[in-house]
């Protein structure tokens, strides 16, 4: 899954693609390089980022969401708010990236609607505004694992079709909690939903590494993504495809049949 932001304030890439003629050449750019599905948001979730309205979230996402469906590859939108889901999935979106784990019973309404699967991610609270300021657990994995079995059966008997699950790497958590969660990936794999893992160019791998420049990070973010995907991820959010693309043919060719 490619990360394409259309927002000015993202943390590795805001900015960059906020007018409609560089994101669209940038989604051509990310699906040439391998893309299976393109993550479009609109509104920064980095810690401590605002919230925007709904109309300037829309205004930034529409056109760019009408220009790349027809390029023919699957489509996500990362909102959590439902009018949002609402307008992207009458426009052809196929998938809506919900970082607040569908909290909010509206936005089950909507996906059971328009028969669209939801990534459900885990934050400690419902807004990054405060995230940070709420890293604690007794046990990190399993307070994790339980919430979202449990959004994950809501979802489900509120008709949403399909759901993926997402620890939500880097939301309201240190490091060691980033690192527990990722070395026990298979408790929440074991769920028996297709788990997505989003480590891509985040401070997790800049306190690893020593790297503090995001655009840097991308070798510690492809080392990240293969062990996911090694423990049972059947998705990875990066910003770098081509990278991750040749790494997961390599690891693919040698891993051995589980
Ligand atoms: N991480 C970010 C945003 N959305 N969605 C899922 N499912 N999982 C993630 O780990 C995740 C996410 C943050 O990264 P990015 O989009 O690069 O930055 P920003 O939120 O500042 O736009």
């Amino acid at each position: 899954m490619a990360i394409l932001n259309l927002t000015p304030d993202s943390f590795s890439d805001g900015g960059i693609y906020a007018d409609l003629d560089s994101a669209v050449a940038r989604a051509q750019a990310l699906i040439g390089e391998g893309a299976d599905i393109l993550d479009l948001g609109a509104e920064s979730t980095r810690p401590g980022a605002e919230p925007v309205a709904e109309e300037l979230e829309l205004a930034r996402l529409l056109p760019v969401l009408e220009a790349v469906v027809p390029l023919g590859v699957p489509v996500s939108v990362d909102t959590y708010k439902p009018k949002v889901a609402r307008e992207a999935l009458s426009r052809g979106a196929k998938l809506i990236n919900d970082v607040t784990g569908l909290r909010n019973p509206e936005m089950s309404a909507v996906l059971a609607e328009f028969n669209a699967p939801a990534v459900i991610m885990h934050m400690p609270t419902t807004s990054p505004k405060n995230m940070q300021f709420q890293a604690h657990y007794q046990n990190v994995v399993a307070e994790v694992r339980d919430f979202l079995a449990l959004q994950a059966e809501r979802a489900l008997s509120a008709g949403v079709p399909e759901v993926i699950l997402d620890p939500g790497i880097g939301f309201g958590k240190t490091l060691e909690h980033n690192l527990a969660l990722l070395k026990n990936l298979g408790q929440i794999v074991a769920l028996g939903h297709s788990v997505l893992v989003g480590a891509s160019r985040k401070k997790t791998i800049g306190e690893l590494t020593g790297i503090n420049e995001p655009a840097e990070r991308v070798m510690g973010s492809v080392a990240a993504h293969l062990f996911a995907v090694d423990q049972g991820a059947a998705l990875i959010r990066v910003h770098d495809v081509r990278p991750h693309w040749q790494a997961l043919r390599v690891w693919e060719a040698l891993r051995w049949e589980k």
